[in-house]
């Protein structure tokens, strides 16, 4: 056995036969995927990044030279490289690239910071790390410098723009030079990031057969086809908007990716107008901003047919908006970089499409709603979602020990989210049994966050939670019992996190400072608890909420 295959849990050999046998797993690699459409439509628009347009032609090429210029620099497949670029046309040219190269890229945030990025460094020996010079008025450049002692399996830092010290990634375009076989399709493509519910975050493996089959089934539950001009507004590096069917889709399909730059709603509308976008994806919070435009600027979103919400939980009432203000239809997307993502179906009704999350892609992804003791639970009761399938993981990259909580003994994943199905086997997400905040789709691990501010000095103990949101849905709350009745302030909380190297997202948005922790039964701090207090006082006094 190689060392990478005991990094990761393939499928059991029987479930693989039947997965190729159904015709899900097509023995095709991301990269050649790219190049079958170069090779049918070469001119075809590919990719619209701020001024940059690519046609099918254009982007395989680049990515081609780009995996001969790494591949002279003595980089291998199987190797990992970090990659942490914003909406770019480079993040494309990068991703193919290493999908040519079989190097295996960590798709990081662009909102990660030294914590982050040198744990993805570490827990992968990555050979490279890929950033942009600025961006968002960060400089990457400057993480670099920090990261570099942290990660020593570094061999390369690779810059988009103005590199500095580092290798400029305009220098490794190669012409007419050699490159190794492709890779293998059953083998790992790339790296999603979990959520996660752990101090730190899993890395999760995805091989080129079930990213594949995941992205085009979702294309193809979605009507896309050439016509389509998909609008990439998330961040393009995470699973919703690469793959729900996302830019990936939308390659498979021989369609068009406008990448905004940003959340930014009028950016958005004149992308929409100028290109006629056909179908864009958001996460709640930027909803009631794109309903409320669109009453102002009435017109703008003509082209759009399909608009895709999902991450995190979509109450009806809002979705009831959603259709008649922008003059398209609403789909509710809940799914997972793990694998699962549920979708409901272009042609359903209002019921379906404002009350639930919709219905798995696959007719061979089993689902398994059960109690707290794995038992099923009674049709239509909430209970914990397990699942496995075509393209759902069978464990973590090198988390052995994780894995054993994570999967069952049969290989289905506990999602940790609570559902609730329909006699026709539609999902609606009732809440949540996993230690992590949804804030507005952003993901915070509670443990994660929990032992960074145990290290400091004025924190005895800390429990994170969430409180609900008008804007985010959940924000993340911060009890602290502190060292000595010395008080700790927000303020200074937020800055020893960011001096840490944390995403500023995982900063809580609020701190209640207490002399104790309630505790369940079993002795463990009562979570519950905390929010119920928490809820509470919010209600007692609603205008700190936002001034938290
Ligand atoms: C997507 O992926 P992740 O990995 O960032 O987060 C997954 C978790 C789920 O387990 C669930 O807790 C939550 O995000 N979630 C939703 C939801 N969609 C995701 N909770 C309620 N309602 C929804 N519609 O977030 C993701 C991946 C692919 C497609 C869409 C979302």
């Amino acid at each position: 056995m190689s060392e990478q295959q005991l990094d990761w849990t393939p499928w059991p050999e029987d479930f693989a036969r039947r997965y190729r046998e159904a015709g899900y797993w097509q023995s095709q690699t991301l990269f050649s995927m790219l190049a079958a459409q170069a090779e049918q439509q070469p001119e075809k628009l590919a990719l619209v990044a701020g001024k940059q347009r690519l046609n099918y032609r254009e982007l395989k090429l680049y990515a081609e030279r780009l995996a001969a210029g790494l591949y002279a620099r003595g980089l291998r497949p199987g190797q990992r490289a970090v990659v942490q670029l914003p909406n770019c046309a480079e993040f494309f040219i990068v991703a193919f690239a290493l999908f040519r190269l079989g190097m295996l890229p960590v798709f990081a945030l662009p909102a990660h910071r030294r914590a982050e990025v040198s744990y993805f460094c570490q827990h992968t020996d990555a050979a490279v790390y890929i950033c942009a010079d600025q961006h968002g008025g960060f400089d990457y450049r400057a993480l670099v410098a920090e990261l570099l002692p942290l990660a020593p399996s570094l061999q390369h830092v690779i810059v988009a723009g103005d590199a500095g010290d580092y290798t400029p990634l305009n220098s490794l375009y190669l012409m007419d030079q050699p490159l190794p076989a492709e890779p293998d399709a059953s083998g790992l493509a790339f790296f999603q990031l979990s959520g996660g519910s752990t101090g730190v975050p899993k890395l999760i493996p995805r091989t080129h057969d079930d990213y594949l089959y995941s992205f085009a089934a979702s294309a193809e539950i979605c009507g896309l086809s050439r016509d389509s001009v998909y609008l990439c507004v998330l961040p393009a590096g995470h699973n919703f908007p690469m793959s729900s069917p996302g830019s990936f889709g939308v390659f498979h399909a021989g369609g068009t990716v406008v990448l905004a730059s940003g959340p930014s709603v009028d950016e958005s509308f004149e992308l929409i107008e100028a290109e006629s976008v056909t179908i864009a994806a958001l996460v709640p919070p930027l909803v009631p901003l794109w309903l409320d435009a669109a009453a102002k600027q009435p017109g703008k979103l003509a082209s759009l047919r399909l608009l895709q919400v999902g991450g995190a939980k979509f109450g009806p009432e809002l979705a009831a908006r959603v259709e008649p203000a922008l003059g398209c239809k609403l789909q509710q997307v809940f799914g997972m970089a793990e694998g699962l993502v549920n979708y409901t179906r272009l042609d359903d009704g209002p019921e379906r499409v404002l009350h639930t999350q919709g219905r798995p892609i696959s007719a061979d992804d089993e689902v398994r709603i059960v109690d707290d003791e794995d038992q099923p639970v009674a049709p239509g009761e909430v209970g914990h979602l397990l699942t496995r399938g075509p393209y759902t993981i069978r464990g973590y990259w090198r988390a052995a020990d994780h894995n054993q909580r994570a999967f069952t003994a049969d290989g289905f994943y506990r999602t940790g989210d609570l559902v609730s199905m329909n006699a026709d086997g539609y999902l609606t997400v009732e809440g949540r049994a996993k230690d992590q905040i949804n804030r507005g789709g952003e993901k915070i691990s509670a443990e994660e966050v929990e032992n960074h501010l145990l290290a400091h000095p004025l924190v005895r103990d800390v429990a994170i939670v969430a409180m609900s949101d008008p804007y985010l849905g959940e924000r993340s709350c911060a009890f602290i019992i502190p060292r000595e009745q010395q008080a700790i302030r927000l303020p200074q909380v937020a800055a020893f996190l960011r001096e840490r190297g944390l995403a500023a997202y995982k900063i809580p948005d609020r701190l209640e400072l207490v002399d104790t922790l309630p505790q369940t039964s079993v002795g463990k701090v009562s979570k519950k608890t905390l929010r119920q207090m928490l809820e509470q006082k919010l209600a007692a006094q609603p205008t700190q909420r936002s001034q938290a």
